[in-house]
């Protein structure tokens, strides 16, 4: 396999308007991120990806882009920008953007020229259709709830189409000079030095524009948004031209936000060749959120889990090289999610962290994971910020549920859990802002933030800090990076979740005890070194098994 520049590297999310405010209006911006980067250098981290910075009116927080040449005026300027890129690169680090281009903001010149004249030039930038016996061209429902079709102002029977949010309109993807526009803009971008991107919602640019009616899944008579993608192909060639024209002459890294991609077709994404880099795993995420919306949610299983993670392991690695994520600004914290109630402590998430970082594919920490941010009650609808959340609540409502269940359900899957800002400090507002946060700051922050770890040699921060500095040790980073992965100890009473990171240098085991009681277990090889422990010891039983109490995790160097 040709070795690329990118494959060892550690990546983290920053969510710009929760990292950190430097000029007291209640929003993180850019000076706020530069003022963090010895901070995240400290982390081990490489690589940041900055969710979308580009000027927007914030109905989806950024991922409604108006003007992708500006920074968001609330974020900073554009040499506010260039400062960040120079220092990030001064770290000896690299940066890389969200490319929001499924869409764009119904406030973008485009789609204001599209329309002021639907049937001119800008009008075939978007998809413009005739509605049916007076009602919308086809069935499909949007992501964020209702109908993927919108009226269009002052025209009768005419609609334009937006797979999230009305005020998000669908960029027509068949249209080459559309396509010109695109291209140009990111190699932009690329020209001035970043490197790579975070591709958002990408599949959802293959469309049938014939746009059929599917089944209805509902009683709106609608049919989901993942069904219309489902029965759309013609995707790789697409893929293929975009990379060739853009990504490729820079060499950049993508990561691609791939839902609702053929099996089979892994390979052509992230192979070799591929259309990206990477692409995020969200096996695990898929879990929990239901079949319909959030108040069909699941419960966490830890052997749904662990099962699905190997899945994914195993698939990916004679291929390429997913991204692994436990946590991001669409889902819920992982220290959350994937603990269950009697691991909800520092033990627990250093343990999570570990078998976590530790998978074959390049690591993303998602801010504020690295100290073990919790998801944030919230007591009213009211407090929420999130588009998706809102419409999460309704849908609840109408299907049954009461305002507390539907509150419920917003609490455990809600987008803004992710997104309260970052903890710094006790100080109020957890040290984020010195203003009024624009989201409610987790209360918790009085005993889970930066400082307070900083200070204790024990904490997750630090922990954290050990565990990316182990996975980069010149004596292993190769085996992390390129090493086999083999599921270890599947049958071992169902709650260890192990396994071992193998290649022709060193056999490495990565174990963690998920169940309430503590667990013997034999490695398959003496123990030549006690390489990373989250307790204070490791003990073994007169059989000459280790033994794992519930919450501990070790790294093991085997003979
Ligand atoms: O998300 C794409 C996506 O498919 C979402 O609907 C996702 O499934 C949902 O947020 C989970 O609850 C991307 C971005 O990550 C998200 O923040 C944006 O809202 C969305 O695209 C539109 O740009
Ligand atoms: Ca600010």
């Amino acid at each position: 396999m040709e070795k690329k520049w990118w494959h060892g590297k550690i990546a983290c999310q920053i969510y710009p308007k929760s990292y950190c405010d430097s000029n007291g209006d209640g929003i993180g911006d850019l000076r706020g991120i530069i003022s963090k980067l010895d901070y995240l250098k400290a982390l081990g981290v490489d690589l940041i990806w900055l969710s979308p910075v580009y000027r927007s009116p914030f109905v989806d927080q950024g991922y409604d882009i108006s003007d992708y040449y500006e920074i968001a005026p609330e974020f900073g300027t554009m040499e506010d920008f260039d400062e960040l890129l120079r220092e990030v690169k001064a770290r000896g680090m690299h940066l890389i953007m969200d490319l929001v281009i499924n869409h764009c903001s119904s406030e973008h010149r485009w789609f204001q020229a599209a329309l002021a004249d639907p049937e001119g030039p800008y009008g075939s930038y978007f998809y413009f259709r005739e509605g049916k016996d007076g009602h919308a061209p086809s069935n499909h429902r949007s992501y964020f709830g209702g109908s993927a079709w919108e009226p269009v102002p002052g025209r009768e029977n005419l609609y334009y189409y937006h797979m999230f949010a009305k005020e998000q309109p669908d960029l027509n993807w068949y249209n080459p000079k559309l396509l010109g526009e695109l291209y140009d803009m990111i190699n932009w971008w690329l020209e001035k030095g970043v490197s790579g991107f975070r591709i958002d919602a990408i599949i959802n640019i293959q469309k049938n524009t014939a746009f059929p009616d599917y089944p209805a899944d509902g009683p709106d008579g609608l049919c989901a948004p993942g069904v219309v993608v489902e029965n759309a192909s013609g995707i790789g060639p697409m893929l293929e031209d975009l990379k060739r024209n853009t990504f490729q002459k820079y060499d950049a890294f993508t990561v691609g936000e791939v839902f609702n991609m053929k099996e089979e077709e892994l390979r052509e994404f992230i192979g070799e060749d591929g259309h990206f880099s990477s692409m995020f795993d969200f096996s695990q995420h898929l879990l929990t959120s239901g079949e319909h919306g959030w108040y069909e949610e699941r419960p966490f299983c830890f052997g749904t889990w662990r099962d699905a993670v190997f899945e994914a392991q195993r698939k990916a690695e004679p291929i390429g090289f997913l991204s692994n994520i436990i946590e991001n600004h669409d889902e819920p914290r992982g220290a959350s999610t994937f603990l269950p109630d009697y691991a909800q402590n520092d033990a627990g998430v250093k343990m999570l962290g570990t078998v976590s970082v530790l998978l074959r594919g390049i690591p993303f920490l998602y801010q504020g994971q690295e100290i073990g941010m919790r998801n944030c009650r919230m007591e009213s609808v009211g407090e929420y910020d999130d588009i998706n959340t809102k419409d999460q609540y309704e849908l609840a409502l109408r299907m049954g549920c009461t305002e507390q269940e539907a509150l419920a359900c917003c609490n455990r899957m809600s987008r803004d859990n992710a997104r309260t800002p970052m903890q710094w400090s006790d100080a109020e507002n957890g040290g984020f802002t010195d203003g009024t946060p624009w989201l409610k700051v987790n209360p918790d922050y009085r005993t889970i933030n930066v400082a307070a770890q900083e200070r204790d040699p024990d904490s997750v921060l630090h922990y954290y800090r050990r565990l990316t500095a182990l996975r980069k040790d010149p004596r292993y980073a190769d085996t992390f990076t390129y090493g086999r992965f083999e599921p270890a100890f599947e049958d071992a009473d169902g709650q260890i979740m192990a396994y071992v990171r193998r290649d022709g240098r060193n056999r490495i085991l990565v174990a963690g005890n998920w169940g309430p009681d503590r667990a013997a277990l034999s490695p398959d090889g003496a123990v030549k070194e006690l390489l990373l422990n989250n307790q204070a010891e490791l003990r073994t039983d007169g059989e000459g098994r280790i033994v794992l109490e519930s919450c501990q995790a070790v790294v093991l160097l085997l003979a």
